[in-house]
């Protein structure tokens, strides 16, 4: 390890998630520091490694992961890009955090998780950052120590203000209801069988092409139902939300983040505009989490297997915003690497 026990890590994409990232690793977390910058820009790349002491500014993935100083990968390029660096790094053997999708289609995540099984022990976590808010880790302790009984439904909400140009339905799916999917499958621990999505009213606010709200229903492995309410034009702010309904009582998370007012005969509190505020904790600790288990030589977290459910789970969301029916998930048996 680079400079006194220091993980050197190499930031690959630094668009918004990426800058992000960098930032938290310099001036937030311990531990770490960003040893070498990747982006197709090479520009602005260079512009952000002059500004980072002892840091190198590359345009290929493989260059930067080759630097001397280089311990760890943090993937925040876009979705399609994750497969060719996951491959270059399991090349180099280095450890990776890798911001959700793994890999944009079950096809590619497959030949991910068949690569890591190749080199014979993990080296992934993604970034699934939900794991680490407080609120949702409260409630999976609370669900695991069977407080109430045994866990019958989840109803989710998950709103945005708004969507970015050129936000699609498949998007809804894919950047937006995976997150319920990973929550699911983490806060049950078990797998989603099927999935169907429904579409009401649309909002006028929406932008055109884009059907929005939907409602997405899955069934799990254990005979559990979970809705999630996906409404990403809501105009208000960010808000998520997850109540469980267990046998002898629920229990619901997201509803009052941040100050609560009493004021001028009224009571409130604020809404977050958008995830990286509602989730900047949870990044923080996420970041934290891989950075102090790399150092130790280990991997925490979700992994591959989770990176590849969950795009399992996905295609059949996208089938079924397509028909209308219920879909079927097809998965392969869980590796022995994963168990
Ligand atoms: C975005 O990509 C995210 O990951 C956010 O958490 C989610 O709320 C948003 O809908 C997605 O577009």
């Amino acid at each position: 390890m680079s400079r006194q026990g220091t993980l050197g890590v190499a930031v690959i994409g630094t668009g918004r998630m990426g800058a992000d990232h960098v930032r938290r690793i310099n001036d937030v977390i311990s531990g770490a520091r960003v040893a070498a910058v990747v982006d197709i820009d090479a520009e602005r790349v260079k512009a952000l490694a002059d500004s980072i002491e002892g840091c190198t500014a590359h345009t290929d993935p493989e260059a930067a992961m080759a630097a001397p100083e280089v311990d760890a990968v943090l993937i925040a390029s876009p979705g399609p890009a994750h497969e060719a660096a996951l491959l270059a790094a399991f090349r180099h053997d280095l450890p990776v955090l890798c911001e959700k999708p793994l890999t944009p289609d079950a096809a590619s995540a497959l030949r991910v998780l068949e690569a890591e099984q190749r080199l014979g022990h993990r080296r992934v976590q993604v970034g699934f950052m939900r794991r680490y808010d407080a609120d949702y880790a409260r409630l999976k302790r609370l669900l695991d120590a069977g407080a109430y009984g045994r866990t019958l439904m989840l109803h989710n909400k998950h709103r945005n203000a708004d969507t970015p140009p050129g936000f699609s339905n498949a998007m809804v799916v894919n950047d937006s209801l995976v997150h319920e999917i990973d929550v699911t499958r983490w806060l049950l621990d078990t797998e989603i069988t099927s999935v169907r999505m429904v579409r009401p009213a649309a909002t006028s606010h929406a932008p055109e092409g884009l059907d929005d709200p939907q409602f997405a229903l899955f069934e799990t492995a254990a005979g559990q139902l979970v809705d999630t309410e996906l409404f990403l034009n809501c105009g208000f702010g960010y808000q998520v939300s997850c109540e469980a309904v267990c046998e002898r009582g629920t229990a619901r998370i997201g509803d009052d983040h941040g100050v609560f007012v009493n004021s001028a005969g009224r009571w409130g509190g604020e809404i977050a505009p958008g995830f990286v505020e509602r989730f900047e904790d949870a990044y923080d600790r996420q970041v934290q989490a891989w950075v102090d288990a790399t150092r130790r030589g280990e991997v925490e977290g979700p992994g591959c297997w989770d990176g590849y459910a969950a795009a399992a789970v996905c295609e059949a969301g996208v089938r079924a915003q397509a028909t209308g029916e219920r879909v079927a998930v097809e998965l392969i048996e869980r590796p022995a690497l994963y168990r």
